[in-house]
């Protein structure tokens, strides 16, 4: 681009020329097109790919010269499950959506050989972005079902590709599921990481809504309105969950292949709880963003992404497209084994009381007392009758201390909870008033008796003032049906000094 005196540059340019001379072929570059015999390249040593279904990846290429690597792949049609329940015929590089992962290093002369499986309806071939050639391979792979087909290339530039099929309709063809991953390594091969995985997404326009069970067809109207009932990874809803989720322990380094074939939907790639160390931007080589949240991937193109899992737990991969991942698949799963490290997580470390509502009614009931106090200055001002009064300030001061100190067990209102914590609306324990104040200033556990069922709990001493005690017992004394009369701070003091 920046040099257009290279040689190589100059290639380009003249595929680009030849290219577009022949534009209008291109359309029909589906057709087949005669056969020329193999390029021979005597020279280089001969391996066999190694390709996997995802999420596996092929091993890293550890030889540091160049080699004659060959491809062969098979392309099925086959119905296998979408969802529960859901089944959808598939059209495939391998046997899987996504198709196999590809891997070759830079400068490998690649001797690809595409089947399409005896059993297919449909004729297929392959465009892969890591050709340079006209469809990248589309017009020399263009194979009838029962046929085979071989062309060549040069890898001649590393980074990670999309592979995709390419006949007429093409959206169609690929969103039957028809793409893949190829890894073209550089010379000097990626940094070394622990784990490597292979996840694609894309997006599945059944005739059906999601869910509907069923053979599902593929509704061309919707894929033209881009209106998908299905966005996933790795062509099934929950295709990386449970037993199949990704896994790693922690202290690893893990890096995600992540490609989107589409047809249509881009995706915003995060993993809940993981922060991205490196991303190779679009697949590419050259920039490399360190820690990013979320990384956009195009259709029809690719991401890496790096990050060591310091802390176990289970991280969850999303597009960042919500709906996507919680109302139409596109949701997975990494599972990390290994020691926490509650420094960098500490899990859940408070789980306390949040009044909400009951502070609402708290702060009432400070408003509440404060009248109160005032009225009883008044009543103490015109009547010296004022026991009644006492009684009411305690009890919306006990209402306070309640909401805070007891509550969380014994509830709001007042029912405790069945085997666990004993009522205190009705509760005949509470007719004791001693008894009842010893169990909230010095605790109570062993086997206890509330109206003729037994606990067998314990509650911590309440470590509460005199004055908060019978005020918190007088509240309850006197709430949710119980008339017990009035707890005083005289009554508490005797019960706290005694033995
Ligand atoms: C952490 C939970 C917890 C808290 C907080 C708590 N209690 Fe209890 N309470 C219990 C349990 C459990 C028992 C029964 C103990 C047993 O079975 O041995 C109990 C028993 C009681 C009893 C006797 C049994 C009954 O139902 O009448 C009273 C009275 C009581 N609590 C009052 C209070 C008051 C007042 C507060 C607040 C100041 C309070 N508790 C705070 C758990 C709690
Ligand atoms: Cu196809």
């Amino acid at each position: 681009m920046n040099n257009s005196h290279s040689p190589r540059s100059i290639v380009r340019l003249l595929a680009a020329l030849v290219a577009g001379a022949i534009a209008p072929n291109l359309l029909a570059n589906e057709g087949p097109t005669e056969a020329r015999g193999p390029v021979a390249t005597p020279d280089l040593p001969v391996e066999q790919a190694v390709l996997t279904e995802a999420p596996f990846v092929p091993p890293p290429i550890t030889r540091q010269h160049k080699a004659r690597v060959v491809v062969r792949l098979e392309v099925r049609e086959v119905i296998k499950r979408l969802a529960d329940g859901v089944e959808y015929t598939f059209w495939t590089f391998g046997g899987n959506v996504p198709g196999s992962f590809i891997r070759v290093r830079q400068g490998d002369v690649v001797e690809f050989h595409l089947d399409n499986h005896p059993s297919s309806k449909m004729p297929h071939n392959i465009d892969l972005h890591a050709v340079t050639g006209p469809g990248g391979g589309a017009s020399s792979s263009f194979t009838a079902p029962g046929h085979s087909s071989q062309f060549t290339f040069t890898a001649l530039n590393p980074g990670l590709y999309v592979y995709h099929c390419a006949v007429a309709p093409v959206p169609m063809h690929v969103a039957n599921g028809m793409y893949g991953l190829i890894l073209v390594e550089p010379k000097d091969g990626l940094p070394k990481v622990d784990r490597e995985f292979y996840v694609m997404q894309g997006e599945f326009y059944t005739a059906g809504r999601y869910g509907e069970e069923g053979l599902q067809s593929f509704d061309p109207e919707k894929a033209i309105d881009e209106r998908a009932p299905y966005v996933v990874f790795n062509g099934q809803v929950g295709s990386l969950v449970g037993d199949r989720a990704l896994q790693a322990k922690v202290g690893e380094t893990v890096r995600i292949y992540f490609g989107v074939g589409g047809p249509n939907l881009t995706s915003s790639f995060h993993v809940i709880g993981e922060i991205f160390d490196r991303v190779y931007v679009e697949g590419g080589t050259k920039l490399v963003q360190e820690n990013v949240q979320t990384t956009l991937v195009p259709a029809g193109g690719s991401v890496a992404v790096d990050f060591k899992v310091e802390v176990p737990g289970t991280f969850i991969l999303v597009d960042h497209s919500l709906s996507r991942a919680f109302n139409k698949g596109a949701l997975g799963m990494l599972k990390v084994t290994g020691d926490e490290d509650r420094v960098i997580y500490s899990g859940k470390e408070i789980d306390e009381v949040y009044l909400g509502e009951q502070s609402d009614a708290g702060s009432a009931a400070s408003k509440r007392e404060a009248e109160l106090v005032a009225a009883k200055k008044e009543a103490i001002a015109q009547n010296p009758q004022i026991a009644g009064i006492t009684k009411e300030i305690q009890i919306e001061r006990g209402k306070k201390t309640y909401l805070s100190s007891c509550f969380a067990c014994h509830q709001a209102d007042g029912t405790g909870l069945p085997n666990i914590f004993p009522p205190l609306a009705g509760s005949d324990y509470l007719k004791n008033k001693e008894q009842a104040i010893r169990a909230v200033i010095k605790g109570l556990s062993g086997p206890v008796t509330v109206n003729g069922k037994n606990y067998n709990n314990l509650m911590p001493p309440q470590d509460l003032t005199d004055a908060q005690a019978a005020d918190v017992l007088t509240y309850v004394m006197n709430s949710w049906g119980n008339d017990l009369g009035s707890v005083t701070e005289a009554e508490v003091k005797a019960v706290r000094t005694q033995k």
